[in-house]
C-alpha cells in the first residue's frame, strides 16, 4: 500500500472560524489518516518559504500577512493518492469556482480567505513537510487499512 503523504494547513481565517474540525472530519471521512498536526502561530520567514514559488505575484505580500494574521493548524495526512485526492477535497482556489460540496465550495467566499492549503504535487507535499515538520512524522500502523483498501 502506498504511503503518500500531503500538507493540509487550515489559514488564519479557517482557525478563527473554528472549521478546523470540520477540515479534519472530512479529510478523516474519506479514509485519509493523520500523521502531523500542530497550531502554530507562523514566523515570517516560514511564511515566505512555503509560498516562494508566489514571490513574483502582486498579491503575495498581502498573502504572507495574512497567514501571519492568527494562528494556523499545519497537518499531515497519508493515504493512497492523498495529495491529488487532498486537492478535490479542498476545491479550486477561489470559492467562486469552487464546487459546492468542496472544502472551499462550501465554507467560504473570498478568494484571499479561502480556508484552507494543499500540497499540489508529492514533491512540493515533501517540500513543504520538510518545512513544517522539521522534526519528522508520526509513524503508527492504522487498524482499518483493512475496511478502506481491497
Ligand atoms: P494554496 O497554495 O493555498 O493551497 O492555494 P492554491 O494552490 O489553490 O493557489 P495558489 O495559486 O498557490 O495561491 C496560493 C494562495 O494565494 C491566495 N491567492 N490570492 N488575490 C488573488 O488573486 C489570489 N490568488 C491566490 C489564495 O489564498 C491561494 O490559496
Amino acid at each position: 500500500m502506498t504511503t503518500e503523504v500531503t500538507f493540509i494547513m487550515v489559514k488564519p481565517d479557517g482557525v478563527q472560524r473554528n472549521l478546523t474540525g470540520e477540515i479534519i472530519r472530512r479529510f478523516e471521512a474519506k479514509g485519509y489518516y493523520l500523521r502531523g498536526l500542530k497550531l502554530k502561530q507562523v514566523e515570517r520567514s516560514l511564511a515566505e518559504e512555503h509560498y516562494i514559488d508566489l514571490k513574483s505575484k502582486p498579491f503575495y505580500p498581502g498573502l504572507v500577512d495574512y497567514i501571519l494574521s492568527a494562528p494556523v493548524v499545519a497537518m499531515v495526512f497519508s493515504g493512497k493518492n492523498v495529495v491529488t485526492m487532498g486537492r478535490k477535497l479542498i476545491g479550486a482556489t477561489n470559492p467562486l469556482a469552487s464546487e459546492p460540496g468542496t472544502i472551499r465550495g462550501d465554507l467560504c467566499i473570498d478568494v484571499g480567505r479561502n480556508v484552507i492549503h494543499g500540497s499540489d504535487s508529492v514533491e512540493s507535499a515533501q517540500r513543504e513537510i520538510g518545512l513544517w515538520f522539521p522534526e519528522g512524522l508520526v509513524e503508527y500502523k492504522p487498524h482499518m487499512l483493512p475496511w478502506i483498501y481491497e
